[in-house]
């Protein structure tokens, strides 16, 4: 369905984008009014600018308990997320992280599935502020949320032994350059008034009037979007986009979850072109059968200097012809369902202006997450810390946010965020490293070897109290599950298998439940579908084994499934592996009799 298609009855996010002026709409204006919300129009804008208008759901529930029940107002805060291509910052930008948390919000800060930060409960009194103050730090929000190309993954290892790292990290950050929103409405309404001379404002005055923008091909030119935003047009693109770089042997980013994947393909130690993915996605409606997760398809091969003109065009088809009716269905993997590969790569190629080839036969093989102590290959090194669920605050004798203070002013390591919601800090010398982890101990932090392999492996979203769209907990829950999986693993021996248990408080999947080999995932009030059968390698969707499981035996009904494994797994096999081999039914058939015989048991003593 291309955008020029008069047929096309606009959803309401598209009616407010056409009417938005490249998104200023009534932002602006709104900002000043004195009100603690925005109304909905600019609440759809301001997705684009980094922001999210929340209700803070416990404060309600509070609220209602306290007036007896019925009703209550809602509690308006906001939710800032930062934009950090490839994961890539300073001590001092999480040094004005942290302050930002503690002065302005909720006195936490949180590592995203995307490598990205996100702050929560900011008033609206104090939204400028916030964001003006992450660009002081030259880091943005500007198209951390909204229907653009959203923070671009990439393997944040920081490894220098072959100039591979460094490559994928520079095409990280051209693609998040090429593909930035240029309009100048985010610098209009953030930054204009306080701009300081020595700040790079992302989004400067000529932003909006600039013409020197290059197709990198003529038959691209033709399909330009136009002056203001050569790339996405007035409209933008249909739906989030999602872009993410990794390698065949570490798919630490999960590449077969995003919209476009760039695989390295490696000869002689450098980067030479990339396998393209395309249409990964995972939100998904249960109700609406229209809707599925949908791991990527290899689209085709490109050389290494056509990745981001082929990145383009793709983004280009998908603005033309995505679907601009209906948001559940707007994402690249209904378009390429629709119309099928073939015909997706054709339009690809008639957008870039030449033929592509097949992709190329290396397809993902290992998986890394870069925790613990490694030498970086220049003399220095990194440690990669698990952070649980992503969350950075001290809470009781966990004090993660005071240590980071601390390792951030002393040590000044240069840090990478990961996909897995965690930290590595880098560029460290040998002496540095008995500092790091006594700064660690001291405040409470357990070191990544001592953690557990199933909480490392372990993922939750955000959901409670602050995402409007949870139905279950996920953050808050997790930990206590995993708690138990780590006493019942134990007890069988299986305390040091790796399997991913990712939990999420409702089937949008943001923290990608549904290529893990344990996905737990929100479906009415502390009840979950229990998915298994994916894996760390990230590249097949898991399936249903139970569904409106009670948060209290989640460990209970996964336990039989690990016995089953322990006697029958094949030499080498996975969890995942070994779920998907043997299927619902039988795993289901497996568990119904274990349970039969445990009650058994019980009743007999
Ligand atoms: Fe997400 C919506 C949080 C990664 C799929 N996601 C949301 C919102 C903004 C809720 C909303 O729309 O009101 C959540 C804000 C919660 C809060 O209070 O902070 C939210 N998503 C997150 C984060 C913070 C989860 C986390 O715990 O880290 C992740 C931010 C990443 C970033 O830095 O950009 C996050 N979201 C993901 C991922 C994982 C990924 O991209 O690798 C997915 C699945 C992949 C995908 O995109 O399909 C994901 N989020 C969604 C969806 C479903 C999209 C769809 O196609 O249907 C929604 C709902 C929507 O867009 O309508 C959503
Ligand atoms: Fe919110 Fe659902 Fe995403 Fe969790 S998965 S953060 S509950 S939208």
């Amino acid at each position: 369905m291309a955008t020029t298609d008069e047929n096309v009855k606009l959803n309401p996010v598209e009616e407010a984008k056409v009417t938005s002026r490249y998104l200023r709409g009534t932002i602006g204006e709104e900002l000043a009014d004195g009100n603690d919300h925005f109304g909905k129009a600019s609440e759809a804008l301001l997705k684009t600018h980094g922001t999210y208008q929340q209700d803070d759901r416990d404060a309600r529930a509070a609220a209602r308990a306290a007036g007896g029940g019925g009703k209550a107002e809602k509690s308006f805060i906001f939710m800032v997320r930062t934009r950090v291509p490839g994961g890539k910052m300073t001590s001092e930008q999480m040094l004005a992280e942290l302050a930002i948390c503690d002065e302005l919000g909720n006195a936490t800060l949180r590592i995203t599935t995307r490598q990205g930060l996100q702050h929560h409960g900011i008033p609206k009194t104090t939204l400028k502020e916030c964001i003006r103050r992450i660009n002081d730090i030259k880091l943005t929000t500007l198209a951390a949320c909204g229907d653009v190309n959203r923070n671009v993954m990439c393997c944040p290892a920081p490894h220098h032994f072959d100039p591979v790292h460094e490559q994928l990290q520079k095409m990280a950050d051209d693609l998040a350059e090429h593909f930035k929103p240029k309009t100048k409405a985010y610098y209009e309404i953030w930054l204009k008034d306080t701009c300081s001379g020595e700040q790079t404002c992302l989004q400067g005055d000529d932003a909006e009037t600039d013409t020197t923008y290059k197709a990198p091909t003529a038959a691209l030119a033709e399909h330009n979007g136009d002056g203001v935003e050569p790339i996405y047009g007035s409209t933008y693109l249909p739906r989030k986009f999602k872009m993410a770089i990794g390698l065949p042997g570490d798919n630490c980013v999960d590449m077969y979850a995003n919209d476009l994947s760039l695989m390295a393909i490696c000869e002689n130690f450098n980067v030479v072109g990339y396998n393209v993915l395309v249409g990964g996605g995972f939100g998904v409606t249960p109700s609406a059968k229209k809707t599925f997760p949908a791991v990527a398809k290899r689209l085709c091969y490109v050389r290494a200097d056509q990745a981001i003109g082929v990145a383009e065009a793709v983004v280009k088809v998908q603005r033309d012809f995505g679907n601009r009716e209906d948001r559940k269905r707007a994402r690249l993997k209904y378009l390429l369902h629709d119309r099928g590969l073939a015909w997706f790569k054709a339009k690809v190629e008639e957008y870039y202006g030449e033929a592509l080839p097949e992709p190329h036969a290396d397809d993902v093989w290992g998986f890394d997450d870069h925790l613990g102590w490694h030498e970086q290959g220049d003399g220095r090194w990194f440690y990669g810390l698990n952070v649980e669920n992503g969350r950075i605050k001290d809470e009781g004798d966990f004090r993660l946010k005071s240590a980071l203070y601390k390792i951030c002013r002393e040590l000044k390591p240069s840090l990478r965020l990961t996909a897995h919601q965690s930290i590595l800090f880098c560029d460290l010398s040998p002496d540095d490293r008995g500092t790091l982890e006594q700064i660690l101990r001291e405040h409470g932090i357990k070191l990544s070897h001592e953690i557990s392999t199933v909480r490392r492996w372990s993922m939750a979203c955000v959901a409670w109290p602050t995402c409007g769209l949870s139905i279950t907990e996920a953050e808050r829950a997790l930990p206590g599950v995993i708690d138990q999986l780590e006493q019942e693993l134990a007890k069988i021996g299986l305390a040091r298998e790796a399997f991913t248990v990712r939990m999420t408080g409702c089937p949008n999947g943001c923290a990608r439940p549904y290529n893990s080999d344990i996905g737990l995932v929100g479906k009415s009030a502390g009840k979950y579908t229990v998915f298994v059968g994916g894996r760390l390698l990230g590249d097949r969707l898991n399936f249903i084994f139970k569904d409106s499981v009670p948060e209290e035996v989640l460990v209970p009904t996964l336990m039989p499934l690990f016995h089953y494994f322990k006697h029958e797994r094949a030499a080498d096999e996975t969890f995942g592996d070994f779920c998907l081999r043997k299927g619902a039914e039988d795993l289901v058939a497996w568990a119904d009799k274990f349970a039969a015989a445990a009650g058994e048991s019980n009743g007999a003593n």
